[in-house]
């Protein structure tokens, strides 16, 4: 409990309009964890994983209709229609209030709600930012536990101030229709009612440390971003921070926790975060940035001890696995990990064979695990000031287009590289998979306000920083005409990061290209690898033709944003247009 008067009166509206048969405040300690645990095992909701391989982990399958985030039903409630731009559903304040509180009313009848309070970032972190989440899950609870710090520590952070994110959670009777996220960027707040899924209900995450956290930042000049944070080691121990932004499933997670290969001897890569970073101007002239979450909530198809085994090795323990396979003496399994089982329980609790035709874990299958568990997470990941950038990179899946990497020429160019991602969808969104999105800065569904806004405001952030990290783009998943990947991936991409250290020092070779600077293709170090000249000749290419087209594309694609995108970044498309000729 609290003394903090502004939380206590709030806890006791939401109380009166869910009535629930019990309070709790969670306070985070051992015992809590164990009676909820206990619960959910008493409820047949969680299964003990196997006590040998799987430590302290647990089973927990989702209502087979609540599998991702629901995009649809995701609105920002501001006051202006306008503010909330042509990329975010609007729903009116007063709408919200009629059509979505409604769905509250009594809704944790028979149930316990838990008050969660949370600190996203260090515990002194200097920009850490204090939230509440009230909620009827205790699954999300758990899983709370693991991507916040939670508990007493954000009560004596809070202390008597108002200065906290509200948010207000249930999972209702879990139908899709009665399924809503609102955000209220003016008033800190965000109602989700109806899902227990992560992104809709772990409110710390993308709610708060993004929706919310963007307007706040824009409001405060700092910045909220959907992008891991890495620090790369080179032989001679130096580390450079670098932060980079993909859409879901381009690889985030694996990059963020990326081992070198044995042909690069001396190099490291240390792990800050895997999903989100906010970022501040310091008082030295760069940008400082640092990990919001204390867990990942990772993807677990294709995650596998050849893929990601850091992510493998911190899931080992102490984790909740979600919509995974159950398979043998209480192990888990999901496709990617490694050879198919005979047999299985699939993530419904149906029988499964390996002859089945559907995949035994759900595509969108999840891990939630601490991020301290992390083999490689860096000695700097809970900094008070976070960590330096040296760089930032944007990436998506374009198969076609985009070269290996390419730097911007400056901060704008940057800037519109990052306004230009667009991808291949996945399965964590539930739309159809596989057709191209825009995704600026892999922002789309996350940004709480206009996006021409919020491009303004990247614009605006560069006049601030006088030591500038260098932008780059890049692509992983450039593909030959047999629809193959061209380049090896996964620890191989450190070669990539290897040149953008270099262009950061001032070395590298680089060629100017109108799309931005190039490596020389020697530039690349490929020792070790079998990758040939004329291959990486080829995804270091810059088809013209190709790029006028796609600068039609974009421009067309800008104007949606009227007259709130910004006459720096419609420069920068001129200048593209020029260069291409
Ligand atoms: O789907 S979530 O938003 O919960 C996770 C992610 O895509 O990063
Ligand atoms: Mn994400």
């Amino acid at each position: 409990m609290t003394a903090n008067s502004e939380v206590t009166k709030w806890v006791d509206d939401v109380a009166k309009l869910t009535t629930p048969d019990r309070i709790h405040w969670c306070d985070g300690s051992a015992a809590e964890h164990e009676m909820l645990v206990k619960g959910m095992l008493d409820r047949k909701e969680f299964t003990t994983l196997n006590r040998d391989k799987w430590p302290g982990c647990y089973l927990y399958r989702s209502d087979p209709t609540d599998v991702a985030r629901t995009e649809k039903v995701t609105y920002i409630n501001c006051a202006n229609e306008a503010d909330a731009g042509p990329t975010n559903n609007w729903l009116s304040p007063a709408a919200a209030e009629q059509q979505v509180l409604p769905l509250f009313k009594g809704a944790m009848q028979g149930r316990t709600m838990y008050v969660i309070p949370y600190i996203m970032g260090p515990v002194n972190g200097v920009n850490s930012r204090v939230g509440f989440e009230i909620t009827d899950s205790p699954y999300v609870t758990l899983n709370m536990r693991i991507m916040t710090r939670m508990g007493q520590v954000a009560l004596d952070r809070l202390g008597n101030s108002s200065d906290f994110v509200k948010g207000m959670h249930s999972i209702g009777d879990l139908k899709p229709e009665h399924r809503a996220i609102c955000h209220f960027p003016e008033r800190n707040e965000i109602w989700s009612v109806g899902s227990g899924y992560g992104g809709n209900a772990l409110l710390g995450k993308k709610c708060h440390a993004l929706r919310i956290a963007t307007s706040q930042a824009r409001r405060e000049g700092w910045m909220a971003e959907h992008m891991l944070i890495l620090g790369l080691e080179n032989p001679q121990g130096e580390v450079f921070y670098i932060a980079a932004a993909f859409p879901s499933q381009c690889g985030k997670t694996n990059l963020a926790m990326v081992i070198p290969p044995d042909s690069m001897p001396g190099w490291k890569a240390w792990t800050v975060g895997d999903d989100i970073a906010w970022i501040r101007v310091g008082d030295d002239g760069r940008l400082w940035a640092m990990n919001p979450e204390a867990g990942f909530f990772g993807v677990a198809p294709g995650t596998s001890m050849k893929t990601n085994a850091n992510a493998m090795l911190t899931a080992q323990r102490n984790s909740i696995f979600t919509n995974v396979a159950l398979v043998g003496d209480d192990d888990v399994w999901w496709e990617g990990m490694g050879p198919a089982p005979a047999t299985a329980v699939d993530w419904q609790g149906r029988p499964w064979t390996s002859s089945s035709a559907e995949k035994a874990a759900h595509p969108n299958a999840r891990f939630t695990t601490p991020a301290a568990q992390c083999p490689s997470i860096s000695k700097h990941w809970e900094d008070p000031q976070g960590v330096p950038l040296s760089a930032i990179l944007f990436g998506g899946r374009r198969p076609h287009m985009t070269p290996l990497v390419m730097e911007a020429y400056n901060w704008n160019h940057g800037v519109l590289m990052g306004a230009s991602v667009a991808s291949e969808t996945t399965a964590a969104a539930t739309e159809q998979a596989g057709v191209l999105r825009h995704d600026p800065m892999a922002m789309l569904p996350f940004c709480g306000y206009h996006m021409g806004d919020y491009f303004a405001h990247w614009v605006n952030i560069g006049t601030k920083v006088k030591h500038q990290p260098k932008l780059f783009t890049v692509n992983w998943f450039r593909a030959g005409d047999d629809g193959k990947f061209l380049w090896p991936g996964y620890g191989d991409n450190v070669r990539v990061l290897k040149w953008v250290l270099e262009r950061c020092q001032g070395r590298g070779e680089a060629v100017e290209t109108p799309i931005g600077f190039l490596p020389k293709p020697k530039a690349i170090d490929t020792t070790g690898i079998n990758v040939s000249d004329a291959t990486l000749n080829d995804i270091l290419s810059v088809d013209n033709a190709r790029w006028k087209n796609e600068l039609v594309e974009n421009r067309k694609y800008f104007s949606t944003f009227g007259n709130r995108f910004p006459s720096e970044l419609t420069t920068e498309l001129d200048a593209i247009g020029k260069r291409l000729g």
